[in-house]
């Protein structure tokens, strides 16, 4: 097998069909190599005493895990002296990371979850990191959160990196979907699979049914039609499966379909759900339509919505584009 790079691989599509800009192009190899780095510190557990909690909060009021911030860090550290970006803004995060002065400033915004996944880190089941790529606006001078506040569809890049058996990197430029395995001999990321499709229908769903008696009744319906299997309204067996780590639960549905959701409910509306627009919606929205799959807050296109604050969270149906289309129509009737 021809090992391709994800340094060559971006080389190539940069020459290929200009889709890449240079800087983009390193922006994106310095987020790999922090994830590299994450991927290492995650990876020695006990023996690197990176795991239990921080003793403080982040800005939702969650408690922090050491590896949450270790993971922070080196995302801030890797990304300062690049001379691509403008500014960062991560989940662990209040306010925003302007670069500071003694560096450069680029052209580019950058979001992150740096540890996706927190109740999974210290019970060793698959976290990750997720990452999204904005412009900054023309003209910005001093960035600011309003700079971010940008609707999903300006994402100019997305992607995540799985810290599972294996560590793999999915990435997206707006031109397909691809996944890099990281090679841990050689610490280079590898080429393994190459525009990326979910598969339009599934018998497979993800959703933490615990809450089930705080779903709204488009939910419950859809559900309990699922569950209902064959001799049901569906027609046929579904399975369920739940991981607590979105990146893992995506990254599964890209493989081989389903549907995945985190509804809002009845216990705090104005919540609108539990995950985060800018740090995890927005770019696995991109990511999961680059590979022909749908994501909605049941209501609308999670790429269309307006953002109006940093840390909004939102509703989430994504994946198989049937499952997120007929969950999507049950919010609407
Ligand atoms: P985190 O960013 O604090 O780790 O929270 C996000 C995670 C998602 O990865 C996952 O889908 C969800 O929270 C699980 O939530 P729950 O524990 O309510 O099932
Ligand atoms: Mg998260």
């Amino acid at each position: 097998m021809k090992r391709v790079s994800l340094t060559q691989f971006l080389v190539e599509q940069q020459r290929q069909n200009n889709s890449i800009p240079a800087e983009l192009r390193l922006l994106i190899e310095v987020v790999a190599r922090a994830c590299k780095t994450i991927s290492h510190a995650v990876g020695k557990g006990a023996l690197g005493e990176v795991l239990g909690t921080a003793g403080s909060e982040n800005v939702q009021g969650e408690v922090q895990k050491k590896l949450d911030i270790i993971s922070n860090e080196i995302l801030l550290e890797a990304n300062e002296w690049g001379g691509h970006l403008a500014a960062m803004a991560s989940e662990e995060m209040e306010s925003i990371h302007p670069i500071p002065n003694r560096y450069p400033m680029g052209e580019y915004l950058l979001m992150f979850d740096p540890l996706d996944g927190s109740s999974n880190i210290d019970v060793n089941v698959s976290i990750g990191t997720i990452f999204s790529v904005l412009k900054a606006p023309e003209g910005m001078s001093t960035p600011s959160e309003q700079d971010f506040l940008q609707p999903g569809t300006k994402q100019v890049a997305a992607g995540y990196a799985v810290y599972g058996p294996q560590t793999v990197l999915v990435l997206t430029t707006g031109n397909g979907v691809n996944c890099f395995t990281l090679d841990r001999e050689m610490g280079s990321w590898v080429l393994t699979q190459s525009n990326v499709q979910i598969p339009a229908d599934t018998k497979e769903f993800a959703i933490n049914a615990s809450n089930s008696r705080h779903w709204y009744p488009p939910v419950t319906r859809y559900v309990d039609e699922m569950l209902a299997g064959k001799t049901g309204p569906r027609g046929k067996d579904f399975n369920m499966r739940w991981i607590a780590s979105m990146v893992a639960d995506v990254h599964r549905i890209l493989n081989r379909g389903g549907i995945f959701m985190y509804p809002a409910d009845l216990r705090e509306p104005e919540k609108a759900g539990k995950l985060r627009l800018m740090y995890e919606a927005n770019p696995m929205a991109m990511i999961v339509e680059q590979a022909g799959g749908m994501a909605t807050n049941g209501k609308e296109r999670i790429l269309d919505i307006q953002p109006t604050a940093l840390h909004q969270r939102v509703a989430v149906f994504l994946g198989s584009r049937n499952e997120v289309e007929l969950v999507t129509s049950y919010h609407k009737e």
